[in-house]
C-alpha cells in the first residue's frame, strides 16, 4: 500500500458530505428533512435500547446520521462509462441491475456503492444511476434529435477527467489531488437553471416522456434527490406535514415489522424550478424531490423470492384507499414472512454477520449431522447480527420515479430487460448483490469458527 494516497473511503466520505452541503443549498426542504430525520432517529435511539444496542454491535451507530443515497440519470453509454470510472475513485462499484421499462420508465439502472464491510461501515454512500434507453423513443426524428443534443455535452470537467486518469495510473490520489477531485466531481451533479435547448424542443421531448426532457435538456446529470436513512419511517411520515413536507400517499416496500426487512421508502415533490431555455424563454421544470428510507435485513435468494411472491400477492388485491389501509393490507399478507431473527436465520431467509464471543472455545460433540452453527449459538460462544440491505428494490424505485413524474403514467414499454447491453455500455459487469451478501456472511462465519477452534 502506498501510504501517500488518501483512501477511497475517505474520498467517498468527503464527496458525500460535499454533495449533501451542495444539495442543502440547492433544495432547502432537504435541510428541513435532515433535521426531522435526525430528531426521529434520536428519539428512537433514546426510547428503544434494543435498537441502539443492535446498531452499536454492528458498528452502525456512527454511520446512521451520515448515511445517504443519491440518484442521477444519464443519456449516453459514454456518460455511464465515465461515471463508473469516477465512482471507482470513491471506492464505489456497480451493484445490481434494475429494469424500469417494465414499469413505464424508459431507463435501466445500477447502484454504485462500496462493497466491503469496512468500507460500508466507513460510509455506505450509494448512487442509483439510470441510463436513458433512447431506443425506446418511437419517433425516429425525435430519437435522433435527442441523441444529437446529448452528443454535444460533456458531463465531466477536464480537470475531473484528468484526476480520474491519474487515479487509474497511480492507483490512488494524494491529499491535494483528492481535494481537487471532490470539488471537480461535484460539478457533474450541480443543477443548471439554463436548459441547453429551446422551449419547443423541450416540449417535444417532455411530451414523449418527462424523464426524457429531464435527461436530455440540461448540461449534466443533476442529482435529483439525496435520501437520509431513518430508523422509523412511519414516524417521519407522520411528522412531515408539521414540517411543511407532503409525502406521496403510500410507503413503498414491505410493511412495518419487528425485524425490518429490505427497504421501505417514501418521497415528496420538492421543487418547481424556473429555467431559462436557449431561446431565452422562461419556463418551469420539476426534477428534484425528497425521499426517506428505512433499511432492514438483507434477504437470501429464498427470502427474496418469498418477498417478491408476497408483494405480488398484495399488488393483486384491490388497491387500498390510503397508506393506513395499504399498510394494514400489506401486514396481513406479510404475516406469512417469519418475523424473528432466529427463524429468519434457521430457515435461510436472511443474511447475518457472525462473531465469536472473545475468550470462548467451542466444545462440540463429535457427531455428524448436527447443525454446528445452531449448536454454537445455543452454547453462547457464537453470536450473530442482522446484515443490512444496501441495495434498492425495482418495484419501489418504479413507484418513486412515477410519483415524481406527475399524474399521467405511461404504460409499460414493450421491451425486454437488457443487462448485457447495459454492461456493455457501462464497460463492466454489475456485481450480483445477493452473492456479495453471501460472501460477506461466509467470511465472518469462517473467521468466527477459526477463533473458536472449530474445523468446518
Ligand atoms: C431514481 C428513482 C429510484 C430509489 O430510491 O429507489 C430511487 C430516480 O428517480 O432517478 O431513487
Ligand atoms: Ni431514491
Amino acid at each position: 500500500m502506498n501510504s501517500g494516497f488518501v483512501s477511497t473511503n475517505e474520498i467517498r466520505d468527503q464527496f458525500s458530505k460535499a454533495m449533501s452541503a451542495m444539495y442543502q443549498q440547492e433544495v432547502p426542504q432537504y435541510g428541513t428533512l435532515l433535521t426531522l430525520v435526525a430528531a426521529v432517529n434520536d428519539d428512537v435511539l433514546r426510547q428503544d435500547s434494543a435498537i441502539a444496542n443492535e446498531l452499536r454491535a454492528r458498528g452502525e451507530l456512527a454511520r446512521i446520521n451520515v448515511e445517504r443515497h443519491g440518484a442521477i440519470r444519464v443519456g449516453r453509454p459514454q456518460e455511464l462509462n465515465l461515471l463508473r470510472r469516477m465512482f471507482a475513485v470513491m471506492g464505489m462499484q456497480p451493484v445490481g441491475y434494475y429494469d424500469l421499462a417494465a414499469a413505464g420508465v424508459p431507463v435501466h439502472s445500477t447502484a454504485f456503492r462500496p462493497v466491503e464491510d469496512e468500507a460500508l461501515t466507513y460510509n455506505p454512500f450509494r448512487v442509483f444511476t439510470s441510463l436513458l434507453r433512447l431506443e425506446l423513443i418511437e419517433s425516429d426524428d425525435l430519437r435522433e434529435q435527442a441523441r444529437e443534443i446529448l452528443q454535444r455535452r460533456s458531463i465531466v470537467t477536464p480537470q475531473a477527467l484528468s484526476l480520474i486518469e491519474r487515479f487509474e495510473q497511480q492507483g490512488g490520489l494524494n491529499e491535494e489531488e483528492a481535494n481537487a477531485f471532490v470539488q471537480a466531481a461535484l460539478n457533474t451533479f450541480r443543477w443548471h437553471h439554463d436548459a441547453t435547448v429551446d422551449v419547443a424542443t423541450y416540449q417535444r421531448l417532455h411530451e414523449e416522456h418527462r424523464l426524457i426532457a429531464d435527461v436530455v435538456c440540461f448540461r449534466g446529470p443533476h442529482i435529483n434527490h439525496l435520501t437520509p436513512r431513518t430508523l422509523d419511517i412511519d414516524e417521519v411520515q407522520r411528522r412531515m406535514p408539521e414540517a411543511g413536507i407532503h409525502p406521496k400517499a403510500i410507503i413503498e416496500g414491505p410493511p412495518r415489522r419487528a425485524c425490518p426487512i429490505l427497504l421501505r421508502q417514501t418521497s415528496f415533490k420538492a421543487l418547481e424550478e424556473t429555467i431559462t431555455f436557449a431561446d431565452t424563454v422562461k419556463g418551469q421544470h420539476t426534477a428534484r424531490f425528497g425521499e426517506i428510507e428505512q433499511r432492514g435485513i438483507a434477504l437470501t435468494r429464498k427470502g427474496r423470492a418469498l418477498y417478491d411472491h408476497l408483494l405480488g400477492e398484495s399488488q393483486a388485491m384491490p388497491p387500498a384507499n390510503d397508506n393506513h389501509a395499504h399498510q394494514a393490507q400489506l401486514a396481513d399478507v406479510f404475516s406469512a414472512f417469519p418475523d424473528d431473527y432466529p427463524t429468519l436465520r434457521k430457515e435461510g431467509l436472511a443474511f447475518f454477520h457472525y462473531q465469536a464471543v472473545p475468550g470462548k472455545q467451542a466444545s462440540l460433540p463429535d457427531s455428524a449431522g448436527i447443525d454446528v452453527i445452531e449448536a454454537l449459538i445455543e452454547q453462547g460462544v457464537l453470536t450473530c447480527q442482522p446484515m443490512i440491505y444496501e441495495d434498492f428494490l425495482p418495484v419501489s424505485a418504479a413507484g418513486i420515479f412515477q410519483s415524481n413524474l406527475g399524474e399521467h403514467q405511461r404504460d409499460e414499454y414493450a421491451s425486454q430487460a437488457n443487462q448485457a447491453q447495459f454492461e456493455h455500455d457501462l464497460g463492466a459487469q454489475v456485481m450480483d448483490e445477493i452473492t456479495l451478501y453471501y460472501q460477506r456472511q461466509q467470511a465472518t462465519l469462517e473467521e468466527a469458527l477459526a477463533a473458536l477452534g472449530v474445523k468446518h
